[in-house]
């Protein structure tokens, strides 16, 4: 039985003894969410908390209690120098002098499917302090330096899935022991899938290689018959693709010209796991994982899968192969 912190610490000790204590931060709240998520509708917590956060949106009470875990479990630990979350306008410096690591998450992704019981998750980024720049330096870079992708999702099972470069491995939830055992070694994404996943509803706003793409795929044009799967939920959508293969698209529409996602804390770390399973990520055009930053909550298109799918975008949409 092997647990995510012992993984980590196994395959990169170059992250020093510090790093430890993130994993075991990133655990915990992922621990306390889980717990909140599984008994909400007994202790009166969904629905919405009557505030928005930072980019306008409607936040549930769990989006607050699940940032309130991520700050609380990440916040105290030696090694944070910073946590950055969706649910923040700016980032909250802890022990800024000494500490190594940048967390950078979203608490609770797809938190408008939580009244449904529909699967949620946690997104998370690790970067690195830089020893010679300012902490804002620091969060901004590109998303080919992180050290750590992540994400939990909360479904049947709650599963953890992370790469720092390495590979990708998948960690379930074991209730008895209360740590994440290692169920998923070497995860590699197919080369071509079954599945589309994108919100057709937007379709006749979507850039025009966009529609023709997602009529090539309907009509047969890369050999196989697709089904569409579309959960609304990014994580649980992502941990499909990576498992069985095919692609998600969240491409520009009218309401949202750049994108809806965010380059930080949904895409970068999404797209950091496909690329070390075998699949890619762009914006259709261009890689995410090479976008420079400008701010924090900054949106992006984001398309992500097999390699097969992906490629066949980039030409549809006239991105670099
Ligand atoms: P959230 O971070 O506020 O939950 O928003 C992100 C979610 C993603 O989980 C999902 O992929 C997307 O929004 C769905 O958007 P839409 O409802 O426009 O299809
Ligand atoms: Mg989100």
């Amino acid at each position: 039985m092997i647990t995510f912190e012992e993984h980590v610490v196994r395959q990169h000790p170059e992250l020093g003894a510090e790093f430890g204590w993130v994993l075991s931060g990133l655990t915990l709240a992922s621990k306390k969410i889980e717990a909140q998520i599984r008994s909400a509708g007994l202790s009166g917590v969904y629905g919405a908390q009557g505030s928005e956060n930072v980019q306008g949106e409607a936040q549930q009470k769990l989006d607050v209690v699940a940032n309130d875990a991520m700050m609380e479990s990440l916040g105290s630990r030696a090694g944070v120098a910073a946590l950055v979350s969706e649910e923040d306008e700016a980032p909250v410096a802890f022990d800024a002098d000494g500490g190594k690591y940048i967390v950078i998450f979203d608490p609770l992704d797809g938190s408008s499917n939580i009244d449904v019981n529909v699967n949620v998750g946690t997104i998370f980024s690790v970067h690195r302090r830089l020893a010679d720049g300012s902490l804002d330096a620091s969060i901004l870079q590109e998303g080919t330096k992180q050290v750590m992708g992540g994400y939990v999702v909360y479904g049947p099972s709650t599963v953890l899935v992370y790469t720092a470069g390495d590979g990708v491995y998948g960690f379930t939830l074991d209730a008895a022991s209360g740590a994440f055992v290692l169920t998923n070694e070497a995860m590699v994404m197919p080369e071509q899938g079954p599945y589309y996943s994108v919100n057709e509803a937007n379709a006749v706003t979507w850039p025009e290689g966009f529609q023709a793409y997602v009529e090539m795929l309907r009509t047969g044009g890369l050999g196989i018959a697709y089904s569409s799967r579309y959960i609304g939920s990014l994580v649980a959508d992502f941990h499909r693709t990576l498992l069985k293969g095919g692609v998600f698209l969240y491409p520009p529409t009218k309401k949202q010209p750049g994108g809806k996602l965010r380059l930080l804390y949904e895409a970068n770390p999404l797209a950091f796991i496909a690329e070390q399973a075998g699949g890619m990520a762009t914006t259709g055009t261009d890689r995410i994982l090479e976008i420079q930053p400008g701010k924090i909550h900054q949106r992006t298109p984001f398309c992500v899968g097999s390699k097969r799918e992906m490629e066949a975008l980039q030409a549809a949409v006239g991105g670099k192969a």
